[in-house]
């Protein structure tokens, strides 16, 4: 191999980031079980029959390694829509699309329409993710969720 081609493949590698550790399985029936206790009105859709889950600190070291969270809000353009879109699509990827996260709508105080990320960990704890600051959070009382994807 040539030294130019060499450094094509280097440089044009893709930089990903290790896959999360701590991987344990949940099953399609238990997502079900575990947003429908929490959320029993919401609309549900989930793809798959099994994923992977994690702790939350895992994926904390994912949110580190995006960079949606430093993208300008651009009202309509690139707003909560599009933030919660680019941290699924960034996760999508061999090493980390197995995990239970997705998208989340809410409603909070019963006005404004809001789209984030959602998360069950290995503990089968429900999570907020704002794409926009990378902050994890449980679900405050004044969000009502309406429709979930994973
Ligand atoms: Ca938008």
């Amino acid at each position: 191999m040539c030294f130019k081609n060499y450094l094509r493949k280097i440089l044009c590698k893709p930089v990903s980031l290790p896959k999360p550790n701590n991987l344990e399985s949940i099953d399609v029936s238990e997502i079900n079980t575990i947003i429908k206790a929490a959320y029993p009105d919401v609309k549900l859709f989930l793809t798959d029959t099994d994923y992977k889950t994690t702790s939350k600190e895992e994926l904390q070291r994912f949110l580190a390694y995006d960079i949606t969270d430093t993208y300008p809000y651009v009202s309509q353009y690139y707003d909560c829509d599009d933030f919660s879109f680019s941290l699924m699509g960034g996760l999508s990827n061999p090493e980390w699309g197995s995990l239970s996260f997705g998208i989340l709508w809410v409603i909070i105080n019963n006005t404004a329409a809001h789209a984030l990320n959602i998360f069950i960990d290995k503990d089968r704890e429900i999570w907020m993710v704002e794409p926009q600051t990378d902050i994890i959070s449980e679900i405050p009382s004044t969000y009502k969720p309406y429709l979930i994807m994973i």
